[in-house]
This record gives structure tokens, sequence and C-alpha cells, in this order.
């Protein structure tokens, strides 16, 4: 897979994913991700990217010509899926992350500054939010989206780090996980988990996955029994 990151802050960006199992991921040739400043393909002799909105208002607007320059620019740009970051987008879901991980290109842009120019939008196919509340821009909602979906392309996790019993993917929450001390301040390891009766520990995890489902997550909860009634 390739990842085009369009954003004028790259150095945000660049070292995240240098480390860890998204730095691996990049060596193996799993994946290819390259950050792009937009500030390059601004028009004007001030290299600016942003102007004040039409109609006035407080706050910047990003330009429209910069970024469809600098999208145009990207090899295979026409075939590639394109992604606008924004909290006025559908909102992001592990499930939203496996469709994704399995496109062989993306181009994501980052904004910032307090909107994009209107007609950016008809240059991209999806526009994505990480959640209910604003950040100052797009680079960690963007990298938080890489990082998820990245993680799901086949041979990026060993076996031992496998995402088949991701919580969000099963809709339950993670049982809780212990290791040594056995004893730590007074409190102990559940008994069942030292037994080595594997039948019970199975039991025990999911009965505790489902409490901690409910007690923290009711809309999780409520999902995952509708789905087991089927
Ligand atoms: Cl994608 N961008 C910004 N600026 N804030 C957000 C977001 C994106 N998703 C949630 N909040």
């Amino acid at each position: 897979m390739t990842i085009d990151v369009l954003t004028l802050f790259p150095d945000m960006i660049e070292p995240v994913f240098k480390h860890s199992i998204i730095g691996r991921a990049q060596e193996k040739g799993s994946v290819t991700i390259n950050v792009h400043d937009f500030r390059e393909f601004s028009v004007d002799k001030h290299k600016s990217v942003d102007d004040t909105p039409y109609g006035g208002g407080a706050g910047m607007v990003l330009r429209v010509e910069p970024v469809v320059r600098a999208l145009r620019a990207l090899e295979g740009h026409e075939q590639a899926l394109k992604i606008l970051m924004t909290p006025q987008g559908i909102p992001y879901t592990q499930s939203r992350a496996q469709t994704l991980s399995k496109n062989d290109h993306l181009i994501i842009l980052c904004g910032h500054y307090e909107g994009y120019d209107e007609r950016i939008r008809d240059y991209f196919d999806v526009e994505i939010s990480i959640g209910d509340y604003v950040l100052t821009g797009g680079e960690i909602a963007a990298m938080a989206v890489i990082d998820s979906l990245v993680r799901l392309i086949p041979g990026v996790l060993s076996n031992a780090q496998s995402h088949e019993d991701d919580s969000f993917s099963m809709s339950l929450l993670e049982y809780p996980q212990y290791t040594k001390p056995r004893i730590f301040e007074g409190k102990s390891v559940p008994e069942v988990l030292l037994s080595g009766h594997h039948e019970n520990i199975n039991i025990w995890r999911k009965e505790e996955a489902l409490k901690r489902t409910q007690k923290r997550r009711p809309d999780l909860y409520e999902k995952y029994l509708k789905k087991s009634e089927n």
C-alpha cells in the first residue's frame, strides 16, 4: 500500500512512523508513507496557502489551488482513494479501518486553520473525523487513521500481535490481563489464570469481557447482544 499525506507540517508526521510496528511495516515494504508539504504548490510569491473568508468572519480558510496542484502532482492520484480529514467528516471506526486497509493507494489531506474552501471537497472521495472534539489540525487525526489501518495490512502484525481479538471488531472490550509478579502490594492475580485449566480460563475471560463492556460501554454491549441473537 502507498499512503501520501498532504500537510503543511510534515515534521509532525514523519518521525512518528519511523518507530515500532509502523516503522517495521515500512522497512518490510508492506506500506510506503510519503509526507508532502503542499505549501510548495502555492500559487503566489508569498507561498500563501490560506486567505480570509469571502463574506467576512474570523479565521483563515485553506485555498483550493495549492491543494489541487499538490494532489495532481502525485503519481496515481486518479485511482487513489482521496481522504479529507475534517471534524465534519463521518466518524472513524474499526470497521472503516478494515475497509481502508484493503486499498492500494490512499491520499490524505490534513487541513489547518478554521476551514477548507468548500470547493476542495469536490476533489476528495471521503471525509473522515476521528471523534466529536476539535483538534488544531488534521495531522494527529490522520496519524490515528494511518496507524489503525496499517496494522490491519496482512503481514504487518506477527501472529503473537494478531488483531483477531481486537475489542472493537468483536464488539466486546478485552478481558483483564496480568503478568508477573503473582502478588503486587497485596493484589493477586485471579486464581483461575494460574490453574492451567484452559476451558475455565476461556470462560472466565469471556465473562470478564462481557462485564467490562456492559459497565463501560453499554452501547457496544447492546450491539453485541443483538449480534449474538442472530
Ligand atoms: Cl479530522 N480534524 C480536526 N481538526 N479536528 C478533529 C478531527 C479532524 N477529527 C476530530 N476532531
